[in-house]
């Protein structure tokens, strides 16, 4: 989905694009206004038909469907532009006077064995040079409570990952790298080390012990999926008896079915998972002779009544808003029985918002019940977009941590109505320390080699589990831990 940023991974480009001067006022409006994929891909005719299908109400998904809608969601190609801003590439900050990238610097072993292409490389003996990140002075650690631990880098970390394919059940096809074939594995040893404080490593049975006889649910799209079946995979590692982690309907995850329910018997909680591209309702109205789909800006998704109740909601919703559809805003967006002839994609993202903030609001008990919403996760295409040949798969380094990450127009509407709502929502922050990882998408390694298309479609949307997304998890147990 996040199609947020795509860009080259070429330093050359990248070098041209810094040199560029766009203002970053231009480049919020551009947010919403780069056209959208114009799509001609022999796999999905036209994006038209596409979305049409995945647009049905919910509990219309069918098969076929869905496995094209999780991969249109990674279509959506909006915040090219605000990535390339020269704004985010700012000079290093205060790296002890040398040129190296700030607090990210690895031996030339290291680096080496990163760059090797095919490599299944020694993990074990990376060794990770940390610099200074105050000009030599004492850092000062903070609490966790009081760290912003969004503000950090990554670093190499032999413990990581903390879990393999081998150990965890739940890696379905499209985030299951390792097992698609991907041979360089470096992608998953990295950690994101706040600056500030000493963050407390993941522990997954401390985390099972928080949410014991609690209702643990991810609301949203395919994204908010890659982060929840993450969840699964690093609560499983301190399972003993793996027949006590079961779906409640038997059902095995694939990209087709819309709900999900894990009980973790041994702690009487649940694990569940609702899709909701939107958060608010997809259906079909007349206008004129026609059926068409639309937006319910002012209901919320058919699904909700099911989230009531949760302990731990963690909802997001971003990359559907850069479908055309959303962004052309012609006939779309509907208020009671009113269809805007013509809604801009950003008044109906905050009014769709709004629609949720007030749900939330009016649904949840906040003693009870702790509210999350995810930022929006980047994307990397580069030479394309997901239905035109984009591609990311040349990449197996992070981006130089030099960069300073965006800030999508899109988060500021969610910080924005976040801020207005009665019951507190805490934001967990992901878009930035997210946006170094362009080594960290499935790019080709999202299909099985024998489902492959030829050319393959590259995902440089969703993330490669175990990867990025458990970070984010991170952050959660963070909040959960420390933060209340
Ligand atoms: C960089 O160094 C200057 C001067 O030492 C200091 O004022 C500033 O806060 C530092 N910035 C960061 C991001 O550490
Ligand atoms: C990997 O590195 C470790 C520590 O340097 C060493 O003990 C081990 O033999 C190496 N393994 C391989 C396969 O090179
Ligand atoms: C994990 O990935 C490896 C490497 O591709 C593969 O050989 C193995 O079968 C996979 N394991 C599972 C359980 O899929
Ligand atoms: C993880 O948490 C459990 C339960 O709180 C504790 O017993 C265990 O020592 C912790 N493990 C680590 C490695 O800190
Ligand atoms: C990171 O970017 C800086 C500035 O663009 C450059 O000087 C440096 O060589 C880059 N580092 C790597 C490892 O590419
Ligand atoms: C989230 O992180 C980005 C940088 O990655 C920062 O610009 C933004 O202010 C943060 N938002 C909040 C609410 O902390
Ligand atoms: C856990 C859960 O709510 N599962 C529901 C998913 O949706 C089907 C119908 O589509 C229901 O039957 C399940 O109860």
């Amino acid at each position: 989905m996040e199609r947020q940023r795509s860009f080259s991974a070429k330093s050359t480009r990248v070098l041209a694009l810094i040199i560029t001067t766009v203002s970053s006022a231009i480049v919020f409006l551009s947010f919403f206004s780069i056209s959208l994929i114009k799509s001609n891909s022999s796999l999905y005719p036209t994006t038209e038909a596409n979305f049409q299908i995945a647009l049905s109400p919910a509990g219309a998904i069918s098969e076929t469907i869905s496995i094209r809608s999780s991969i249109s969601d990674s279509s959506v190609s909006p915040q090219a532009t605000p990535f390339l801003s020269p704004t985010q590439f700012s000079p290093p900050e205060n790296t002890s006077g040398s040129a190296k990238d700030p607090g990210f610097e690895q031996k030339t072993r290291g680096e080496s064995l990163v760059k090797e292409d095919k490599v299944i490389a020694n993990l074990t003996s990376v060794e990770v040079i940390q610099l200074p990140s105050n000009n030599g002075e004492e850092e000062k650690k903070k609490r966790i409570e009081e760290c912003d631990v969004t503000k950090g880098k990554w670093v190499y970390d032999s413990d990581f990952p903390l879990y393999t394919n081998a150990t965890c059940p739940f890696i379905d096809e499209g985030f299951g790298c390792q097992s698609n074939g991907r041979l360089d594995l470096n992608y998953m040893k990295w950690r994101w080390e706040p600056h500030d404080c000493d963050a407390p490593r993941f522990n997954a049975t401390k985390m099972l012990e928080m949410i014991r006889g609690k209702r643990l649910v991810f609301v949203g799209d395919s994204i908010n999926r890659n982060q929840w079946e993450s969840m699964l995979c690093m609560l499983f590692q301190a399972v003993k008896d793996p027949k006590r982690v079961y779906e409640t309907h038997n059902r095995r995850i694939t990209k087709e079915k819309g709900n999900y329910s894990f009980r973790f018997l041994d702690y009487k909680c649940t694990v569940e998972f609702y899709v909701t591209h939107f958060l608010v309702r997809e259906g079909k109205a007349r206008i004129g002779k026609k059926r068409r789909e639309t937006l319910r800006i002012d209901a919320m998704d058919r699904t909700s009544s099911r989230w009531k109740g949760a302990n731990i909601l963690v909802f997001n919703t971003a990359h559907w808003w850069s479908h055309y559809k959303t962004k052309s805003g012609i006939n779309y967006y509907q208020e009671g029985n009113d269809i805007h002839p013509k809604l801009d994609v950003s008044t109906a993202f905050k009014k769709a918002l709004q629609t949720w903030s007030s749900w939330v609001d009016k649904n949840v008990d906040s003693k009870k019940t702790r509210v999350f919403f995810r930022s929006a996760a980047p994307s990397h295409f580069s030479g394309g977009e997901w239905n035109s040949g984009g591609h990311c798969r040349e990449a197996n380094k992070l981006l130089n941590q030099t960069f300073k990450p965006s800030y999508s127009g899109k988060n500021m509407i969610v910080e924005e109505v976040l801020n207005q709502m009665k019951t507190p929502v805490t934001l967990l922050n992901v878009s930035g320390l997210s946006q170094y990882r362009i080594d960290a998408h499935p790019s080709i390694f999202g299909t099985k080699p024998e489902n492959r298309r030829s050319p393959p479609v590259q995902d440089c949307s969703h993330w490669c589990l175990p990867g990025v997304p458990d970070t984010w998890n991170h952050f959660l147990y963070l909040h959960l831990l420390h933060k209340r």
